[in-house]
């Protein structure tokens, strides 16, 4: 089972109480005080984790705490600390706080660790509050609550290149064709269910090698943002991409209209997120290797005036040099976005 989106609810650990105690010994049977400090309260740590890709345990088990601080105790013995509660997230969760509605945390790195709750300090034990005046005081604190709230969590996938298209337009196929994954591949619309991605890895001719994320996500059909088909809420799975990948079947089979998929999907895009259509997109006309590809591909072009790649994943065909057009494009891409990263804002800098 797939979940891309749950809510959580978070309790840190309370602070252990600190502890009211004196010395009594065989010749000191009056001693000064020496109760303890409570132990701090565990925190709630996100940590992220390359190796998981859903939010499924979460769903199922929404409730986490971090381990509550131990007690202080006589002779100066300090409560244990609360253990801490350790989420492993997987890479681009989007983490909200429900009740004031801010983005609280992004999980972005592999082992990135953030504390999304603070465990409560302990009390402080009755040696604290000695004074010259009170040299026996009966006072101990009791430690602090922990932190708590609610969460939203939200999936956005990492990947460079994003692979959108009606389904069994090849979306799947092509990912086997570019990268070592092996996203099932069907003729029925809506093999894929939930996002896959996949490497792409470049060789050089010393040896080294370049790497690339491809996410393949399910089919978008005219009609999605009125939650047709699976709906469109899966493309938050592209939103954080270099580049698109609009791959059409460009054979139309099942009758379907190639130059009517390609506006369908522009549209539906758009609907979702506007800012999609500014990212750098790349047109690829799939099924080359059938009849009717040739007739189809001169009226789309008649229709839609933008360059388009034909490629054919059945007999491999287009396909290496997709994939160093999609190096050389995120390349570009990336360059771009430090220079304006880079770029000096205000108008005295
Ligand atoms: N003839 C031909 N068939 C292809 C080509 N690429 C994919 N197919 C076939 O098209 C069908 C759909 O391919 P998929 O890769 O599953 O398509 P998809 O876009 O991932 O589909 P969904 O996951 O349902 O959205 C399969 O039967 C493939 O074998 C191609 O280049 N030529
Ligand atoms: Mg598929």
């Amino acid at each position: 089972m797939f979940v891309d989106e749950c809510t959580i609810k978070i309790q840190a650990g309370d602070g252990g109480r600190g502890c009211i105690a004196f010395r009594r010994e065989k010749y000191e049977p009056w001693g000064g005080p020496n109760g303890g400090d409570g132990g701090k309260g565990g925190d709630v740590i996100l940590i992220g984790d390359v190796n998981t890709n859903n939010l499924v345990d979460y769903k199922f088990q929404p409730h986490r705490k971090g381990e509550r601080g131990e007690h202080g105790l006589g002779k100066d013995c300090s409560g244990k600390e609360g253990v801490n509660a350790e989420l492993r997230m997987p890479l681009g969760t989007v983490v909200t706080d429900v009740e004031s509605g801010q983005i609280v945390a992004e999980v972005i790195e592999d082992g990135q660790r953030i504390v999304l709750c603070k465990g409560g300090n302990g009390g402080w034990g009755n040696t604290h509050f000695k004074t010259p005046t009170n040299r026996a005081p009966k006072r101990a604190n009791d430690g602090q609550p922990g932190e708590r709230g609610s969460f939203k969590l939200i999936l956005k996938s990492i990947a460079d290149v994003g692979l959108v298209g009606f389904p069994n337009a090849g979306k799947s196929s092509l990912t086997k064709q570019l990268t070592k994954a092996h996203p099932k591949t069907a003729a029925y619309p809506f093999t894929t269910l939930h996002p896959q991605i996949g490497v792409i890895e470049l060789f050089d001719e010393f040896g080294g090698s370049k790497r690339l994320l491809l996410a393949d996500i399910p089919g978008l059909i005219e009609g999605a943002n009125e939650n047709k088909g699976l709906g469109h809420r899966f493309l938050r799975h592209i939103e954080r991409c270099a580049l698109l990948i609009l791959i059409i079947d460009m054979a139309g089979n099942d009758g379907r209209h190639p130059w009517d998929d390609y506006k369908h999907l522009l549209r539906e895009l758009k609907l979702y997120d506007p800012l999609l259509l500014k990212k750098p997109r790349l047109v690829v006309a799939n099924k080359m290797d059938l009849p009717d590809f040739k007739a189809n591909l001169v009226k789309f072009k008649k229709k839609h005036d933008v360059a388009v790649l034909p490629i054919s994943c059945l007999e491999t065909l287009g396909i290496e040099r997709l994939k160093k057009d999609l190096f050389k494009r995120v390349a570009t891409f990336r360059t771009q976005e430090k220079k304006a990263a880079c770029r000096p804002t205000g108008r005295n800098s």
